[in-house]
């Protein structure tokens, strides 16, 4: 059985501003073309198949474009969970309706909703767990409130003793997993996919038992604890921090009981996201050196010390997309942390001039100075006539 393992498409995602449902469909086209060519049987959406809980036109447009292109063109049944961005019973309607193609499960059930797909080796059976929080699982299993660990332990035993272990299994969930007791629990995250205070963290461990587990949450693709545990990552580069991955999905060669193979299978977008760092002359001067798809999604970190007057205009006459730029000699709290030394005591020119070196690490040159010990005039004299109104 060959399943291609995918997951996190959030359609009708924004970024910055920009809509993506053409780059959506785009390489949702290339992941139907893969399905086609290679012959797919099983294509997995762990969750997350939404940005939104109520998704837009544009977006119920295209995933039932996709849905439909892929159930029509190809031979591949297609399995799909809700995430933590999806409304579960939105996402799932119809699903009694759809003969099992798509198969969709929205809302949690702590009985692990079950398929049973077949092929030349026998029976696969798959176990569906989206999105879920421990309160759910301590009002089914009617016991007292659990962590998420806890609970997603308490479902793994209430469902095992009917899981035929003598079969394949397949468990597709959606969560924040790692392994707590591995070295390899090294989880490659971005700094807004950390769970708040680690406390929806869930060890994977206790799973290991399915033949190959389809996960979903996390944007960069990975193994977590074993080879048959894995993210597929998302479909797409959906915020800064991801700029530097590469996407995919995960095609999996499951073979006779014990036996089974993975592969990665890349991506490619419409347009890339690229984050540039250099100063804003240079970059306008020679932007195939910064980046040479000139329709790419670019965000510029600017090393400009002086300001840089209408810094997005002036990159969108080079670069089409442009999501925004910063300023690395912004005043960080980094800076306000080196000008703790500065006396307050000592006279605003003074004082200025020691933060103006700190923050560009050049001193004020003649005209500048000139032009602070005028505010500092004009300062005065304005608090001197405060005061007098005051009295
Ligand atoms: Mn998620």
């Amino acid at each position: 059985m060959k399943i291609l393992h995918t997951s996190d498409w959030h359609i009708g995602r924004n970024l910055a501003g920009f809509s993506l449902i053409e780059d959506q469909r785009y390489v949702l086209d290339e992941l139907k073309d893969y399905v086609k060519k290679q012959n797919i049987d099983v294509l997995i959406v762990a969750g997350d198949v939404y940005d939104k809980g109520i998704p837009s036109t544009e977006s119920i447009r295209l995933l039932d474009d996709v849905l439909f292109e892929i159930i029509s063109e190809t031979n591949a049944k297609i399995l799909m969970i809700a995430g933590n961005h999806d409304n579960a019973a939105r996402l799932a309607f119809g699903n009694r309706l759809y003969q099992n193609n798509p198969y969709i499960v929205g809302e949690f059930d702590v009985n692990l909703p079950k398929i049973t797909l077949q092929d030349e080796h026998g029976e696969v059976n798959f176990f569906f767990l989206p999105y879920f929080v421990p309160e759910k699982v301590a009002q089914q299993l009617k016991i007292k409130a659990a962590g998420f660990d806890e609970a997603f332990k308490l479902i793994l035993e209430h469902n095992r003793p009917q899981i035929d272990e003598t079969k394949r299994n397949v468990l597709v969930a959606h969560g924040f997993f790692s392994c707590f007791l591995s070295e390899k629990s090294d989880l490659i995250v971005t700094e807004h996919e950390l769970p708040v205070g680690g406390m929806d963290v869930i060890d994977i461990a206790p799973a290991a038992f399915f033949d190959y587990v389809a996960l979903g949450h996390i944007h960069s693709p990975q193994k977590v604890y074993s080879d048959n545990i894995r993210y597929a990552g998302s479909l797409l580069k959906y915020s800064l921090s991801e700029a530097d991955q590469k996407k995919s999905a995960v095609e999996v060669f499951l073979g006779p009981k014990g036996k089974f193979e993975t592969k990665a299978v890349e991506l490619h977008p419409l347009h890339d996201l690229k984050v540039i760092t250099g100063f804003i002359n240079d970059i306008l001067e020679n932007p195939d050196a910064y980046c040479s798809n000139r329709s790419d999604y670019v965000f510029a970190k600017l090393l400009d010390t002086e300001s840089v007057f209408d810094g997005i205009y002036r990159l969108r006459q080079v670069f089409k997309n442009v999501l925004g730029l910063s300023l690395l000699n912004n005043v960080s709290e980094e800076v306000f942390e080196t000008t703790k030394d500065l006396n307050e005591s000592q006279d605003l020119l003074t004082l200025f001039a020691k933060f103006f070196t700190k923050l560009t690490g050049k001193p004020l040159i003649d005209e500048q100075s000139e032009i602070i010990k005028k505010i500092a005039r004009e300062q005065s004299s304005e608090q001197i006539l405060a005061d007098c109104v005051e009295v």
